[in-house]
């Protein structure tokens, strides 16, 4: 396709799909018409995926979760169907600035974080390599909040993506399924049968999900909730107007909303009705497909893979029971086995706010023949292991983990630390009865998107000295290593980065108004707030820092941005008062004439994907400092140090096989061990010892209770303050010391420009491991038993 061809496409579908006059076309228009233009060249390849899976009979993966934090679709499009060149020239010639029509598309949040990013990076990496695989979810109308701050505190607002018209996805109205809630079982001929009080129709919306090179393309197939029963006439003409329309509103409000809490159990019905829904949509539409190409259900684990991803679907387990039992007759025995040889289960969190539990009475109220069927599975369970301890409902509660796990072929964990941890604690009793159950499959990252299309002054020199095969082949990446002892490759690397660096620089004052230096360290950690994250560790470093440049102003310091993002869930208070401290903490700094030319905090409102793909090209140093035991895998880790920024972490989730991975020197490792984190609980008054024996911290400390960010409030964060000096359970306070010392080596090694862009480019050439290619591969060979296509 030429660049005149999608021009004239272009305009093509300005005047005809969307009926604007090119002399009056908004940026808007102008990209919804790209989008059209760009979507055409990928439907052909999106049929030809499905026909080969139809015609090999090939078995196929379906990725069930709550979440997909998919961003913009239309630059991906355009960087897997190569056309860049092209797209850049045909908007020119339109008189458009390519950048201004790409981020003019709003972000598909669609998801909270890691988990919701996850399977986004492997709805690509499964039409890269030619796995047959649906992706299903829901259609929130409303995704992740935005957020914003006032005066420093976090302020939420609806994020309302469909409000702009929305170009990726088709509707089928073909594709609808009744969904019931709540009512009664009842014997009938000598079978129960389950008669819902409640519905709603799940109404299917696809988006096609485009592979490298365009070859293959699967499909996100997400579930909007629509009224059964439309609106009501006859209470309309008696002028019962907001009436007439409750219905409708009642069965809208399953899609309406993404929770916004990736860790903490949300304990409504609405949620439990959402994962329900779209599980029950998605289960039903996959038997479809298997009947519909003449496949037998006895024989379903041969034709799907279905992944369940997090507990969120775990109802899929008697659901999938109940349509095999009770709606076709097989056998219980056999439906259990039958749905077990399809089920499988990630884990993503050992976090126990995080494992999700079901009240019984709630679970009977709203599925009752899936709680008679919970507890027959748990019998059937019991008989096949004598004298296990496990039970499926323990205090009046479903353990949805525990469900997943005992209907499932295979669980695994997303990092070799994380599994390792889910066999000794959380799945302990269940790892012991089902010893080959638990695998491990370490997270990726696609490289298309977050090396490719976010960082292309990196991926051009990488092109230029190991040639393009990297790009679905990560571990070529090591094809470098011969080149980290090149001067000119090196000095090619930094300043593809110092670039990247200006880059963010001016976006922060055109949009920020903050002036930074592009020398300066960008020391960034970016991801949801929470007290495990550690947060609150950087910015007590940041104090420290502070005090110590005050103290000695003509001291050799290494000047530093710091460069924090992320959203608190709206109801963890303590998330809030952290985001308000760093925000209250860089407003002093940065008006320090004194500190400021060394030291900045930048709070940058509303994370997202597309502010990530901004930051982390333009990063230096990588954050990953959770307390030891608690982040399960981390995927910005992953891309970062493809990125070029060396990390300074704990040994936690991938952190430890990034390290093993990119060298121990290059790698700022400090802090505990989760054993020794374990142990350092147990010691009593760990935080006081910690907060004793270092000044710096205890000056930290001082400076916040005193006042000093808070215009002399003394009380605006006695709880933060309170919670780190009493029961500190994330031991913020024992790591202190040892991070301290971690950035005085960042310190030092980023001082010298030449260790500093070597352990920086040892990094990229050596995290290839890392790509969400590699993992897939992983599941299909040890989980999903699912192969490629070929054409
Ligand atoms: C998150 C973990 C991360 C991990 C992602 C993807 C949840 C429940 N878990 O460490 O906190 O990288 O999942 O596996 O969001």
């Amino acid at each position: 396709m030429t660049a005149a061809d999608l021009r004239d496409s272009i305009l093509r579908h300005l005047a005809y799909s969307l009926g604007s006059d090119p002399e009056h076309a908004t940026l808007h228009d102008w990209r919804i018409a790209l989008s059209f233009a760009v979507r055409d060249r990928l439907v052909d390849s999106w049929f030809a995926t499905s026909r080969a899976a139809r015609k090999s009979g090939a078995k196929r993966v379906y990725y069930l979760s709550m979440e997909f934090l998919i961003g913009r679709l239309l630059e991906d499009a355009i960087v897997n169907l190569r056309l860049e060149e092209q797209v850049d020239k045909a908007l020119s010639e339109l008189g458009l600035v390519p950048r201004e029509v790409i981020e003019n598309e709003p972000d598909a949040a669609l998801g909270n974080g890691g988990l919701g990013r996850l399977a986004a990076c492997f709805m690509e990496t499964l039409a890269t390599i030619g796995c047959p695989a649906f992706g299903y979810g829901i259609r929130y109308e409303n995704g992740l909040f935005r957020q914003s701050f006032d005066e420093g505190r976090q302020v939420e607002e609806a994020e309302d993506w469909l409000s702009q018209f929305h170009a990726w996805e088709f509707e089928r109205r073909h594709l609808r399924y009744r969904i019931c809630f709540g009512g009664e079982v009842v014997e009938e001929g000598g079978k129960p049968v389950w008669h819902g009080a409640e519905a709603v129709t799940a109404q299917a919306f696809d988006t096609p999900m485009i592979g490298w090179r365009g070859k293959w393309a699967n499909t996100l197939r997400l579930w909007a909730a629509e009224p059964v029963k439309g609106f009501d006439l006859a209470r309309f003409n008696r002028g019962e107007y907001a009436a007439a329309a409750e219905e409708e509103a009642l069965g809208r409000t399953i899609s309406r909303v993404l929770y916004p809490d990736d860790t903490t159990e949300q304990g409504k019905e609405l949620r439990l009705k959402q994962e329900y829904f779209f599980t029950a949509a998605s289960l039903r539409d996959i038997l479809g497909r298997v009947e519909a190409e003449g496949g037998s259900l006895a024989d379903l684990p041969k034709r799907a893979a279905i992944q369940l991803n997090d507990t969120h679907p775990a109802i899929a387990g008697p659901e999938l029971v109940r349509l095999l039992h009770d709606e076709r007759g097989m056998p219980l025995d056999q439906a259990i086995a039958t749905a077990r040889g399809c089920l499988s289960y990630t884990n993503h969190t050992l976090m126990p706010e995080a494992l999700e539990r079901w009240s019984e009475a709630l679970m009977s109220r709203l599925l009752p023949r899936h709680m008679d069927l919970i507890e027959r599975i748990d019998a059937a369970h019991a008989v096949e292991q004598p004298g296990r301890k496990v039970t499926l409902v323990e205090h009046g509660e479903v353990k949805m983990g525990e469900l997943a796990f005992v209907m499932a072929h295979k669980v695994n964990g997303v990092s070799a630390l994380h599994t390792e941890l889910m066999k000794q604690t959380v799945f302990a009793e269940l790892h012991r009865l089902h010893p080959t159950r638990i695998v491990n499959e370490t997270n990726g990252v696609t490289p298309r998107r977050w090396v490719l299309s976010s960082n292309p002054r990196l991926s051009h020199l990488i092109t230029e000295t190991i040639g393009e095969g990297w790009v679905d082949d990560l571990d070529q990446l090591e094809r470098l290593e011969p080149s980290l002892t090149d001067a000119a490759f090196l000095d090619a690397y930094a300043a593809a980065k110092r670039a990247n660096k200006a880059d963010l620089a001016t976006w922060l004052a055109a949009t920020h108004g903050v002036k930074v230096d592009p020398d300066a360290m960008f020391d960034v950690q970016i991801k949801r707030i929470h007290e495990y994250k550690r947060q609150h560790l950087n910015i007590l470093e940041a104090i420290a820092l502070w005090s110590d440049i005050r103290a000695n102003p003509d001291g050799d310091w290494v000047p530093r941005v710091k460069i924090f993002a992320g959203k608190a869930a709206p109801g963890y208070v303590f998330a809030k008062e952290i985001i308000h401290l760093i925000n209250d903490v860089a407003a002093v700094l940065n008006a320090d004439p004194v500190t400021s030319p060394y030291l900045k905090v930048l709070f940058l409102p509303n994370y997202n994907v597309s502010l990530a793909e901004r930051l982390i090209p333009a990063a230096d140093l990588s954050e990953q400092i959770s307390t030891a035991g608690k982040e399960a895998s981390g995927t910005g880790n992953m891309k970062f140090a493809l990125n070029g920024a060396p990390t300074i972490g704990t040994l936690d989730g991938a952190n430890v096989e990034i390290r093993e991975r990119v060298g121990t020197r290059n790698f700022f490792l400090f802090g505990m061990t989760a054993e020794e984190a374990e142990a350092r609980r147990a010691v009593p008054d760990h935080a006081r010892q910690a907060i004793t024996a270092d000044t710096r911290l205890s000056g930290a400390l001082r400076e916040i209770s005193r006042g000093t960010f808070s215009g002399n409030d003394r009380h605006r964060y006695r709880g933060v303050v309170a919670n780190l000096t009493g029961e500190d359970y994330f031991l913020v306070c024992s790591d202190f010391t040892a991070y301290w010392d971690a950035q005085r080596r960042a310190d030092a090694a980023f001082a010298d420009p030449e260790t500093w862009r070597r352990m920086a480019a040892c990094n990229t050439a050596r995290s290839g491991w890392f790509s969400s290619d590699r993992t897939i591969r992983g599941y299909m060979s040890d989980i999903w038993g699912a192969k490629v296509l070929t054409h």
